[in-house]
């Protein structure tokens, strides 16, 4: 237990090679990859989260400790498919058509990855078609970030694509980005909006009934 405390604690001080050390450590003492992922690595994400929304961490701060739990997660990824730890869901996520901003993007992504979900990153200057190829090969979230008052139609295009292709019902739209807003979300009928990287985990975990 002291160990996947100290590793929660490394992870919110963003200290990826102790993170990499640790989980390596915690697997050779046969510890289950269950036990170090939840209350290791996405218990030390949420309270990373936890500050973020509290203005106790910034960026900078919220980026090294996603860099960490990525050094971790990288030890734990070719054992999570032989343990059997399923995914809480799965987010396709990219930056609309257009629009090159991806900071914003890659801390929802990593917040995402914190809280157990599986991810296919979309990337940047995403069009509606690849939105829907991405829906339509599991993913049960399509989530969407804009930078540009420009690119924000972008996002009602691919709310569009998805209805056009019949995936309505089945697959949850998501927008977010810092000129976006709820009433926004509401007028292109989007199923959800987060202000922020944490509050999107919330969202995510809410549009699939998890919350
Ligand atoms: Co650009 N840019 N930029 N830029 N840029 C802004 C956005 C701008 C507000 C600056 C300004 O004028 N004050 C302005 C937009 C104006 C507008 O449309 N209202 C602007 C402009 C005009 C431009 C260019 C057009 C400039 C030019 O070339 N003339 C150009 C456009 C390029 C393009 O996209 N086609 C451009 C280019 C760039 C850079 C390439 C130089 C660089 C991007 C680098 C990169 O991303 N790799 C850049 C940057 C860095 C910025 C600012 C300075 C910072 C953006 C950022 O990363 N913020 C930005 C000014 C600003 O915002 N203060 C600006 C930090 C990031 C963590 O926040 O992305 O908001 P953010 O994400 C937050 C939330 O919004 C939310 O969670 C994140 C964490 O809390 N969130 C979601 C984001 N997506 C979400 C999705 C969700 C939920 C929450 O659910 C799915």
């Amino acid at each position: 237990m002291a160990k996947l405390d100290e590793l929660k604690q490394s992870l919110i001080g963003g200290k990826a090679a102790q993170v990499k050390e640790l989980v390596q450590s915690a697997v050779n003492e046969k510890m289950a990859v269950k036990e170090i992922l939840n209350e290791g690595l996405i218990a030390g994400m949420a309270v990373v989260g936890k500050k973020f929304k509290n203005n106790e961490f910034y960026v900078p701060e919220v980026l090294i400790a996603a860099r960490a739990m990525h050094a971790g997660m990288e030890v734990l990824q070719p054992l999570l498919a032989e343990s059997g730890v399923e995914p809480i869901g799965k987010v396709a996520m990219g930056t609309v058509k257009g629009d090159l901003h991806d900071i914003g993007k890659n801390l929802v992504v990593m917040m995402l990855k914190g809280a157990g979900f599986e991810i296919d990153d979309l990337g940047i200057d995403v069009p509606p078609e690849k939105f829907v190829a991405a829906a339509k090969s599991g993913a049960k979230v399509v989530a969407m970030s804009a930078l540009l008052t420009t690119t924000m139609p972008g996002m009602k295009d691919v709310v569009e694509a998805i209805e056009k292709a019949g995936l309505n019902g089945q697959i949850k739209t998501m927008i977010g980005g810092a000129p976006v807003t709820q009433s926004y979300a509401d007028e292109i009928k989007a199923d959800g909006y987060a202000p922020d990287a944490s509050s999107a985990v919330d969202k995510a975990k809410e549009l699939l009934g998890l919350s």
